[in-house]
């Protein structure tokens, strides 16, 4: 079993999934560590699982069944944690044994090989007021209720379904160091890992060190840490 508060040798780390009919890398790879042909004894999930997904959501609940249930299974098995995401969020109610972190709640801290690490899903310290309020609103538990209320047909859930599923989610970022640079100031541990971005770069700025996991839709990879070192591997 794990150490409590660390990160196991050989623990996977998986990001921006987006799951939905046209992006089942997460389905595959569920099966794939349920039948151990992947093998490992922690598995955090960067957020962005699913392309979009909230406790409330009971048509999304739906669509996305098959993966809720698998996702519980292991976790009986295997410590899971999992940092919510701009698409997947009040989540505790549909995953009783994962342990669930809301974005208000991240980073969240733990040690690797006596160092320090801060982990979350990538949409913090924006330092934009507007973007703090809208995440606040979309998550709120009465205004999902009330649209999921008045989502006669699933039509407004459709809607969104329908359009996120055409959105291009791999886009190159030419000024990601840059970004970075400025995402590190906020940070004062030794390693940092962040999802969000799906450019799965590694830096040293500022003396520490940033990984961002790559998205497993848009790489097909999802990620080892193995004698300090994070690899990819393809699904
Ligand atoms: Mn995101």
């Amino acid at each position: 079993m794990p150490v409590p508060n660390s990160i196991s040798e050989n623990a996977i780390f998986i990001a921006d999934s987006h799951f939905n009919e046209k992006r089942a890398q997460l389905l595959t790879f569920l099966k794939k560590l349920k039948s151990k042909e992947i093998e490992t004894e922690q598995l955090f999930l960067m957020g962005d699982m699913f392309d979009f997904i909230s406790g409330e959501s009971k048509y999304f609940i739906k669509r996305n069944s098959k993966v809720i249930s698998l996702l519980n299974e292991i976790s009986l098995n295997i410590e899971i944690i999992y940092l919510e995401g701009n698409h997947d969020y009040n989540l505790k109610e549909l995953f009783p044994n994962i342990k669930i972190y809301k974005r208000e709640n991240q980073p969240i801290f733990m040690t690797y090989q006596n160092q320090s690490v801060a982990l979350s899903h990538g949409d913090i310290f924006v330092n934009d007021i507007f973007y703090d309020i809208y995440c606040k609103f979309i998550r709120n538990r009465f205004f999902l209720l009330f649209m999921n209320a008045i989502d006669f047909k699933n039509f407004i859930s459709k809607k969104i379904y329908y359009g996120l599923l055409k959105k291009n989610i791999c886009r190159k970022m030419n000024n990601f160091q840059e970004i970075v640079s400025k995402r590190v100031k906020h940070y004062n541990t030794n390693i940092i890992i962040e999802g969000h971005f799906h450019q799965g770069k590694e830096y040293i700025l500022d003396k520490k060190r940033y990984k961002n996991i790559q998205s497993l839709n848009c790489s097909n990879e999802y990620v080892i840490l193995c004698n300090n070192e994070f690899i990819g591997k393809s699904l």
